[in-house]
């Protein structure tokens, strides 16, 4: 991996995955992409790993898509590009992905974020869809879920104008779940992912799933898929011992199965 690190453990049961191009402003270009997909990919199907934190460094967590290397493209070769495999495996990921955000959160680097589960940002983190501003639009989710996120006046004004909003602002409007300093941010990002690890894998997967369906079904879909899950959980070992483990007033030994 050339512009990425990927921490297995970095706390136990949760890995972490920083984007490694600081010159750049870790923009975003094939490579990284490629290897931000294998990495993702690698880390869902490893069973000691619970969840997931995805950040950059404290001026950037990434200042979009490679402009230098999209340059020179014509659509055609835009569809060609392989780009989407990254986004489907993010979108794929069953664990729980964590964006710890400082700095730069621009284009694609916004985009990133957004389709990550949750996003813990710094409070110099700023984002922003600057796209139009080079003549382009954002690609890879933006215009959509700015607008679930912000509404629609708000998002329209960001698209259009390309103007960014700070920490506190995104927060505000329910984009982060909350801006700490930024020496803490990390760190509040693996307190959180560290929780979430303490919990039953089965039952946290199959609430990730239903939670996200709220996004992509009517709320009759999403019911259904809701309750369906929940009938799954049942199945689980950690149902059983979750229960047992409160009627016997002592803690859960959650193992996944
Ligand atoms: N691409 C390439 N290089 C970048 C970059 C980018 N997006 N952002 C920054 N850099 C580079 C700069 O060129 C500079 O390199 P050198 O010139 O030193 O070699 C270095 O990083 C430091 O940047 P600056 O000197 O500009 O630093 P400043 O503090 O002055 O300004 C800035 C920081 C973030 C305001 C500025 O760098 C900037 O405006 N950057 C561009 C932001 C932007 O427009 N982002 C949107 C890009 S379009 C898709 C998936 C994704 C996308 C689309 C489709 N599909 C799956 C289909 C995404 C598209 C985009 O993100």
């Amino acid at each position: 991996m050339e512009f990425i690190l990927v921490t297995q453990q970095a706390r136990p049961h949760v890995a972490l995955i920083q984007l490694n191009r600081p010159k750049e402003l870790n923009a975003l270009n094939l490579q990284l992409m490629a290897e931000l997909r294998d990495a993702l990919k690698e880390l869902d199907q490893n069973e000691e790993v619970r969840a997931i934190v995805l950040t950059g460094n404290e001026r950037a967590f990434a200042a979009g898509a490679d402009i230098k290397q999209m340059a020179g493209k014509t659509a055609i070769d835009m569809l060609h590009i392989d780009q989407f495999s990254t986004w489907d495996q993010i979108k794929k990921t069953k664990k729980p992905l964590i964006a710890a955000v400082s700095g730069f959160a621009l284009g694609g680097g916004c985009e990133l974020a957004m389709t990550c589960d949750m996003i813990i940002a710094s409070e110099t983190a700023q984002f922003g869809q600057p796209e139009i501003k080079i003549g382009v639009m954002p690609g890879a989710g933006g215009t959509q879920r700015l607008t679930r996120a912000l509404g629609k006046a708000r998002a329209m004004e960001m698209v259009l104008t390309g103007k960014s909003i700070s920490a506190r602002e995104a927060e505000k409007h329910g984009l982060v779940n909350r801006v700490v300093p930024v020496e803490l941010h990390l760190e509040e990002a693996f307190k959180l992912a560290g929780e979430i690890a303490q919990l039953s894998p089965v039952a946290v997967k199959l609430a990730k799933e239903s939670v996200n369906r709220a996004f992509e079904a009517h709320l009759e879909e999403g019911l259904h898929f809701e309750r369906k899950n929940f009938y799954l959980t049942f199945a689980s070992e950690d149902q059983t011992e979750g229960m047992a483990a409160f009627v016997e007033k002592r803690q859960p030994v959650f193992k996944g199965r």
